[in-house]
């Protein structure tokens, strides 16, 4: 069926880049079990739009709403690709993947893995001579088993570690049951596997950061009111946005959760595209410790777990603060059921401090004016960690994404008085958390002022001519092909990149451009001959640019979970080594934080900030904010004009 970018009301959809609804998502489901896979042996993993190609919704040609799904069938351990056509009802296409393709997980999965071990008498007499008895308070958490030079034969495994509570509120991070995994197949549906080495003493010190146990809340702060009492400056139709200059529509995978469709900033009275798509393309926690069992753990949170169905349904006052716009993610269980995460998105400004300021020392006046962001956002608990990811979009044209990790370390037990050096003892009853690094790759599928774009490095450099010795400069350098672009941070030249739009010029006739500031632009510290590192290949490097193809979407390849690594990702497509310069281009940035545990970040970890700013460079012949009204925040004084407009008596 063809569908126009206009209005499809009958299918409740009002753009063609609109997630799918719940009834588009049993649609598909209806279709393909009366299809392909009727067996019972099925199980989903995801149902989502199909995306219209991006020229076809450039030149406003007609195009057909289509679901892509991935499915496996436990019957004989495959794994499937389907394109549903919606409104003919047809599979269009239906693909068996390679043996050994994995899929990622599905939350119901986790469940399914947990009550099996628990009910497993293998394991039930391995905890019991233990010493560990109630299996109500044991806890199974399933990891993926990522791949460690072993066949896995079909298999489709998880990899659970396990921790015991002391009660039900008790959490179980402070006590892992150290030395004992359980390996499940979610195919067969059973234990496949008990890893039952060396026992430790399970560290009984608690860690728990619930009021109940932490006691009375302090009572010497004050509320903080955020008013807006004109309400939100935002407008909303469907999953378009309208806010000060920009526009975008928003999105929602299962794989990605938040995904920024057309970013636009309008500029006289033009709306000037600058990414056509946005999102999480991957990410990973790989650990530093040698130890048997934490050497294996290293999590591809994204594409192994599916980020997106992750997400958690977002609260006002607690998540986020001040006239909120929430955004629903619709996703499917493995059975088919369409499944909706409520609130998973959530829009809002923020005030942020100023924007600019001056202040005339002959005439004793001052201007300022304040800055705000418009707050786009979604969390994802991955077990233990907590992932809230944003996207902060500000008046000057400037874009951040933000990653804010908090939750609960991964931790792990050694003898007490041991001193394990690849981790930090929490206390002095063996728990420890090793030294770890989250690792996340962001893809942007730029179009700045149109398709065809370029990328600079600029880094500053000393000219050999220096008899005053204080000369540098900033020295562009086009990146010309994807094996050029395949570069890494120098804060010693400061370098930054430059997304350059060479088809249009600026005031002074230098090509408009947006920069990438690259902060928190480190490496995977694991070796290269590490079989994580070969996996995860996307965090060797920190840009990456790629000529655009729609097939290429996460920077470790489709499906990453039990992969080698040999045959998909970004080191994969970048050895076509093709033209990148004006062409369609997708920038890749990799950055992340290289945890060295502290005893702060125990029992619960406070926030830290991971990301990246994109910055316009030459992409506005000044300062777009001139116009910004004087007094822009409603929480200042009651008059404007002295606020931001003051004189100096
Ligand atoms: N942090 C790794 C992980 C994610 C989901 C489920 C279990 C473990
Ligand atoms: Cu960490």
């Amino acid at each position: 069926m063809t569908l126009t970018t206009e209005t499809h009301a009958h299918l409740g959809v009002s753009h063609p880049l609109d997630p799918l609804s719940r009834e588009e998502i049993s649609r598909v489901v209806a279709v393909l079990k009366e299809g392909p896979a009727a067996a019972e042996s099925f199980r989903f993993i995801s149902v989502e739009l199909r995306e219209p190609a991006k020229e076809d919704l450039r030149n406003g040609v007609r195009v057909a709403r289509e679901a892509d799904a991935v499915l496996v069938d436990r019957a004989v351990g495959r794994s499937f690709e389907a394109v549903v056509d919606l409104e003919a009802g047809t599979v269009e296409r239906w693909v068996q993947l390679a043996a050994g393709v994995q899929p990622p997980f599905m939350p119901d999965e986790f469940a399914e893995c947990e009550e099996a071990c628990r009910k497993d008498p293998e394991v039930i007499a391995a905890l019991a001579k233990r010493g560990l008895t109630d299996l109500d308070l044991v806890c199974f958490e399933p990891w993926s088993v990522g791949y460690f030079g072993e066949d896995a034969q079909g298999r489709r495994l998880m990899r659970a570690l396990v921790f015991v509570r002391d009660e039900a509120d008790d959490s179980p991070y402070a006590h892992p049951i150290e030395n004992f995994i359980v390996f499940y197949d979610l195919s067969a549906g059973k234990v496949v596997r008990l890893e039952d080495d060396q026992a430790i003493p399970v560290p009984p010190a608690r860690g728990n950061y619930l009021p109940k146990y932490v006691g009375e809340a302090r009572t010497d702060l004050k509320p903080i009111n955020i008013t807006q009492p004109e309400g939100a400056s935002f407008t909303v139709t469907g999953n378009h946005v309208r806010w000060a200059d920009w526009s975008f529509r928003v999105g929602f995978t299962p794989r990605e959760g938040l995904v920024l469709h057309q970013l636009k900033f309008r500029d006289q009275g033009v709306d000037r595209p600058v990414i056509n798509r946005a999102s999480l393309s991957e990410m990973v926690v790989p650990y530093g410790d040698t130890a048997p069992v934490q050497a294996k753990k290293n999590a591809f949170d994204s594409g192994e777990y599916n980020i997106g169905n992750m997400a958690n349904s977002l609260t006002l006052g607690c998540d986020c603060l001040g006239e909120i716009k929430y955004f629903d993610g619709n996703s499917v269980d493995s059975h088919g059921n369409p499944w909706t995460i409520e609130n998973a998105i959530c829009m809002h400004e923020e005030d942020d401090s100023i924007l600019w300021k001056h202040f005339d020392f002959r005439e004793g006046t001052a201007e300022t004016r304040r800055s705000r962001k418009l707050v786009i956002s979604f969390i994802a608990t991955v077990a233990n960690y907590e992932y809230a990811f944003y996207w902060h979009l500000f008046l000057d044209g400037s874009i951040e994404f933000l990653v804010k990790a908090t939750g609960i370390l991964s931790t792990a037990g050694q003898n007490p008085g041991e001193n394990n050096p690849y981790g930090q003892n929490l206390n002095n009853d063996g728990l420890y958390a090793p030294i770890h690094q989250h690792m996340f790759n962001v893809r942007m599928d730029f179009e700045l002022d149109g398709p065809n774009n370029a990328v600079y490095e600029v880094d500053m450099e000393y000219p050999e001519h220096n008899p005053t010795h204080t000369a540098f400069k900033a020295v562009d350098r086009l990146l010309e092909t994807e094996q050029q672009a395949i570069r890494k941070t120098d804060s010693a030249k400061h370098r930054f990149w430059k997304i350059a739009n060479r088809d249009k010029t600026n005031l002074v006739n230098e090509p408009v451009a947006y920069r990438l500031i690259p902060t928190n632009g480190i490496q995977l510290a694991a070796g290269d001959e590490s079989y994580v590192s070969k996996r995860a290949q996307f965090a060797r490097n920190n840009l990456w640019v790629t000529a655009y193809n729609r097939t290429e979407r996460f920077a470790a390849g489709e499906y990453p979970n039990q992969a080698t690594g040999a045959d998909d990702g970004l080191h994969i497509w970048t050895q076509q080594n093709r033209n990148i310069v004006d062409q369609d281009l997708v920038i890749w940035y990799t950055f992340g934080m290289h945890h060295v545990v502290r005893l702060e970040d125990w029992p619960v970890m406070p926030r830290q900030n991971i990301g990246f700013m994109l910055e316009p460079h030459g992409f506005f012949n000044q300062n777009p904010t001139l116009n910004l009204p004087t007094g822009t925040t409603p929480t200042t004084t009651t008059n404007d004009d002295t606020c931001c407009h003051t004189t100096n008596q």
